[in-house]
């Protein structure tokens, strides 16, 4: 049966100290800031990923990225490959910003400016820095999927979080669709102590009945939403330089309210 629901009223909020919280506590459906980057930035951004030698997602639908999932290595891979691995994924998500503007760099203070703990890149005890910054184009969608670490990545530092957000930056938009839609029916699968469960494709019973919030994503805009609500992303029209081109990655808070980000 899908849940209730949390949230209190529906639409976008602006980001202040005020609304983070709120969405955190998954009471309002998202936070959009407003020309977060230039159109020339935008531009630039959006080539220097067009430039880049992408891979794609083995999913039914085409989803071409750049940079690493930690959520790859959840069944059965050695968390120090992870780690590994995160450290090679910098080296291109490096160059790719140094070929146009610092994305992630410029996220991490603008929710500082507003934050109530400290926001920085995750870190595991001895093993060292989680990967931020998965740079998508998605022109044929995403299917209904969930993110919350608790329940994804329970033998990791992460799965302490008490809340998870998603933001992404939208460089370029496609000439029709690409909406994004998010459920306000946090998921709470069954399965069993320890077990880690599928959390993509995910079967639209566990959201029936619950409220949606469907946005945009214009370009140069930055939204955050509580990725543990369902969420998926609609198909659309592409065309010469009209793709959906983004990046992002996760927030989640600590305990001790410090604001880490993942991808
Ligand atoms: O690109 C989007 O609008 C949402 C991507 C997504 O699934 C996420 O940030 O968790
Ligand atoms: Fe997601």
């Amino acid at each position: 049966m899908a849940s209730t629901g949390t949230w209190k009223e529906i639409g976008e909020a602006t980001l202040t100290r005020q609304s983070l919280e709120a969405l955190l506590r998954n009471e309002i459906p998202a936070i959009r800031i407003r020309n977060f980057a230039t159109a020339a930035e935008c531009a630039g951004f959006a080539k220097a990923v067009e430039d880049t030698d992408y891979k794609f997602y083995s999913v039914a639908k085409k989803v071409g990225y750049i940079g690493l999932a930690q959520i790859e290595y959840r069944w059965n891979r050695p968390k120090a490959d992870y780690f590994k691995d995160a450290a090679v994924a910098y080296e291109q998500l490096n160059d790719l910003q140094n070929r146009s503007f610092d994305v992630i760099n410029r996220l991490m203070e603008t929710l500082q400016a507003v934050a109530g703990g400290t926001v920085k890149i995750a870190e595991e005890a001895e093993l060292g820095r989680y990967y931020a910054g998965i740079a998508r184009i998605a022109a044929e969608g995403v299917d209904l999927h969930a993110d919350w670490a608790p329940l994804n990545s329970p033998t990791y530092d992460i799965a302490r979080i008490d809340g998870q957000l998603g933001w992404n930056f939208y460089a370029q938009e496609l000439i029709e669709g690409g909406d994004t839609t998010v459920y306000n029916a946090p998921w709470t699968p069954d399965c069993a102590p320890g077990e880690i469960p599928k959390s993509y494709g995910l079967d639209y019973a566990i959201v029936e009945g619950a409220k949606t919030f469907t946005f945009n994503p214009n370009t140069a805009d930055v939204v955050i939403f509580n990725t543990r609500n369902p969420h998926e992303i609609a198909a659309g029209v592409a065309g010469p330089g009209r793709n959906r081109i983004s990046i992002g990655s996760f927030v989640g808070r600590m305990p001790n309210n410090d604001l880490v980000l993942w991808s």
